[in-house]
């Protein structure tokens, strides 16, 4: 028996108050999926078995450029940060993974697997944070890490990300997600084909430790904080990067890490038919890498892209495995409800995948009738699977209604009394 921090009393009331219309909604929503040839208890069963893993950063306030204001009751390290993941996983049962950033969340990693599985939680992909100086540290990454001119300082970032290696087998990781700010402010400031074979080379030392049954997600990003070119910018250069490093390499593609407008679902498609794609950090944007919650701006693009994992879930796309993780930030929001609101968005994005007629989808391709094929995908989008949400939520002790249940629950209060409040202050988080 894990520990929960919620009152498991709490989750049944508020259960208890929903019950009787989500059984009304789910019977009504079987007889509509049913007429359209779909088994609504075959969908709740994939649904309830997928899951998300929760960023370890994401459970503190962030921050902008310009500010930060932290809210109330904020973690103070990381055995604060995974007993907020712990109320996440408890309400939504769709996260029971967390992703830690080093240098973050260091600590003694026997520590972090005890404070983990006391709530049963599991470890996903190392992050490494060569794009920020950590306290002491010897040569600084101002002018870079993996790809920086000075010699001593590219192998300080290879042996840091090794240290993540290294922690990541205590706990039970099997992959290591590198991103790095590497770049220039100015025409001139960087040769870009020097700067790109140091990572490279770089990259190279570090896969040589990686154990045999990891994999290394490397993760790109169109600009910021370099302002006039990224070493890692776009996928096309995140593609040469797996290929040149060998199988254990695949790319991260990051929501919200694109110019505007570009089509993520088709570069996912094509990571995909090249087994490239090691796995996603889901969020939404605006503008540019916005950090806000997932499907919270554009849920039909969350939703193409999930077309395209069920279309190679279903088609036993060879060398598909990607991980699943959020990637957000929270300025405004309780970073607890934002995170329970994007667990739900992304089992949300699969469920309405899932109930895309794959057959007629094939058909109205096959006889260029793009209008039927457009409103295929429509019909599925359309549909409001939030009774299929909810029951997965329900069946496996989770709340119906999460935040009502966390709010009900007075858990922020409750940790806002004994963790000391964080002075605002300037901004800094990327
Ligand atoms: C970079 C990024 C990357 C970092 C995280 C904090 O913008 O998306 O994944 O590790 O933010
Ligand atoms: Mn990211
Ligand atoms: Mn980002």
């Amino acid at each position: 028996m894990t520990d929960q921090l919620i009152d498991q009393s709490v989750v049944d009331q508020t259960n208890e108050a929903n019950r009787k219309a989500l059984d009304a909604d789910y019977a009504h929503l079987g007889e509509h999926l049913a007429r359209r040839g779909i088994d609504i208890d075959a969908v709740l069963k994939k649904v309830s078995a997928y899951t998300v893993a929760v960023p370890s950063w994401g459970v503190g306030t962030g921050g902008t450029r310009f500010a930060k204001f932290p809210g109330t009751g904020e973690p103070r390290d990381i055995f604060d940060k995974l007993e907020d993941c712990s109320v996440i996983n408890q309400l939504t049962r769709a996260t029971p993974n967390v992703s830690l950033h080093i240098p973050w969340d260091k600590a003694d990693p026997n520590r972090l697997k005890q404070a983990a599985s006391r709530f049963g939680l599991g470890f996903d992909a190392m992050n490494s944070n060569t794009f920020s100086d950590a306290p002491g540290q010897q040569n600084s990454y101002r002018f870079g890490s993996l790809a920086n001119y000075a010699k001593e300082t590219r192998q300080q970032a290879i042996e840091h990300n090794l240290e993540c290696i290294e922690i990541g087998k205590t706990i039970g990781s099997k992959a290591l997600t590198v991103w790095i700010g590497d770049g220039s402010n100015f025409p001139g400031q960087v040769n870009f084909t020097r700067v790109f074979e140091y990572y490279l080379d770089a990259m190279k030392a570090i896969y040589a430790d990686l154990p045999s049954d990891w994999k290394l997600f490397t993760e790109h990003k169109m600009y910021e904080p370099a302002f006039y070119s990224t070493v890692v910018q776009d996928w096309g250069t995140n593609y040469l990067i797996a290929t040149e490093l060998g199988d254990k390499a695949q790319c991260l593609v990051d929501l919200g890490h694109h110019a505007p407008n570009v089509n993520i679902e088709m570069i996912v498609a094509r990571l995909i038919q090249f087994k490239k794609l090691g796995g996603f950090h889901f969020n939404d944007s605006k503008y540019g890498d916005d950090d806000l919650d997932t499907g919270s701006i554009d849920p039909y693009r969350l939703f193409l892209v999930f077309n395209e994992l069920v279309d190679a879930e279903l088609r036993q796309a060879d060398g598909f495995e990607p991980a699943h993780m959020l990637d957000q930030s929270h300025n405004v929001t309780d970073p607890i409800e934002s995170l329970i609101r994007s667990a739900n968005e992304v089992r949300r994005a699969y469920a309405l995948a899932l109930l895309v007629d794959r057959k007629a989808l094939e058909g109205y391709q096959q006889s260029d009738d793009a209008l039927m094929a457009s409103e295929t995908l429509k019909v599925a989008f359309r549909t409001d699977v939030e009774p299929i949400l909810a029951k997965a939520r329900l069946d496996a002790n989770g709340a119906i209604d999460p935040i009502a249940a966390y709010r009900k629950a007075g858990y922020r209060q409750r940790v806002a009394a004994v963790r000391p409040a964080v002075a605002a202050g300037g901004g800094g988080i990327v």
